[in-house]
């Protein structure tokens, strides 16, 4: 018998998982709100700060205009991260490595929560918050290795400033890491898009990608989004909820 949310689990679905060999899951914002990471959109909602909608901190021109704000930006983010925990949904993610041949995580998100929750090898599409990167010579460093005292930190190296090592709008992905997992969605079976509002490209092509190579497709999310109808499955709740019920 099925308590609680057991049911959301269609058949259909227990079987693929059963069955599947090769696996890619997707995820994004979504997957640590239950960690009590803040999501950039949802709800109707997006992120401002100090007057600023994410898009335009979070941005190449602003890295351009106005490095300390953007410092100052990923340090209040860091700071609220320093005391956050991997939820469930982190958890059961990480034991899914180890029950497919062929298990492959990509994700949108800069936290660092999967890999604290024992994933390896995590395909990081937009960076991560915890590492700086040279603007003169591309040395990346641990941000925990590096003093704040002038508002902008610098280079163990060369001593030029640091920025967040992270993908800002209008950059280009990290070298590799797009390729990477585009090419791991044209060959997998099942393809989990987990707590993302799959609006920014390219990250958001990946399931579309892996849906083209013939992949079955589920999306674990609260709200439907543009994907939800290309979805052989779509589980409306919270990740942290549903993705333990899979094993
Ligand atoms: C739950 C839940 C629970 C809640 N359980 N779910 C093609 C068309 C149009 C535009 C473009 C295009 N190609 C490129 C662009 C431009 C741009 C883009 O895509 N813009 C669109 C928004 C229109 N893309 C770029 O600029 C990218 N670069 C690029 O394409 O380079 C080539 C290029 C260079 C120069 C010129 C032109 C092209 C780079 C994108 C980098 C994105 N960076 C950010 C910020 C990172 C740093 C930071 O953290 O500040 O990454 S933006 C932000 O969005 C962040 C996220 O990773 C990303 C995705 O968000 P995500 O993860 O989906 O989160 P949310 O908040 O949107 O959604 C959360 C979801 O969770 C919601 O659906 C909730 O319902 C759900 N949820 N609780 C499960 N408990
Ligand atoms: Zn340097």
């Amino acid at each position: 018998m099925q308590t609680g949310l057991g049911h959301v689990i269609s058949k259909e679905l227990r079987e693929k998982f059963a069955q599947a060999k090769s696996v890619l899951v997707l995820t994004g914002a979504g997957v640590s709100a239950e960690s009590g990471v803040p999501t950039f959109r949802g709800g109707g909602n997006t992120v401002v700060w100090k007057g600023m909608p994410f898009d335009v901190i979070s941005s190449a021109g602003m890295l351009e205009r106005d490095l300390p704000a953007v410092w100052e930006w990923f340090n209040y983010r860091r700071n609220l991260l320093e005391s956050l925990k991997p939820n469930p949904a982190h958890v059961a993610v990480a034991r899914w490595q180890e029950r497919f041949s062929d298990f492959n995580l990509v994700t949108q998100n800069i936290d660092g929560l999967h890999q604290a929750a024992g994933s390896r090898d995590v395909i990081e599409l937009h960076g991560s918050i915890w590492r700086a990167r040279c603007l003169d010579c591309g040395t990346r460093h641990d941000v925990r290795e590096l003093k704040f005292d002038d508002g902008v930190p610098a280079c163990l190296k060369c001593g030029s400033y640091l920025r967040p090592d992270v993908i800002l709008f209008g950059e280009m992905l990290p070298m590799g890491a797009f390729e990477a997992a585009a090419k791991k969605a044209e060959s997998c079976e099942l393809c989990f898009v987990v707590g993302t509002s799959v609006v920014v490209y390219p990250a958001a092509s990946i399931p579309e990608i892996a849906r083209a190579a013939g992949a079955y497709l589920v999306e674990v999310n609260p709200e439907r989004t543009a994907l939800s109808d290309l979805c052989d499955q779509v589980l409306m709740g919270r990740a942290g909820e549903i993705l333990p019920l899979l094993g």
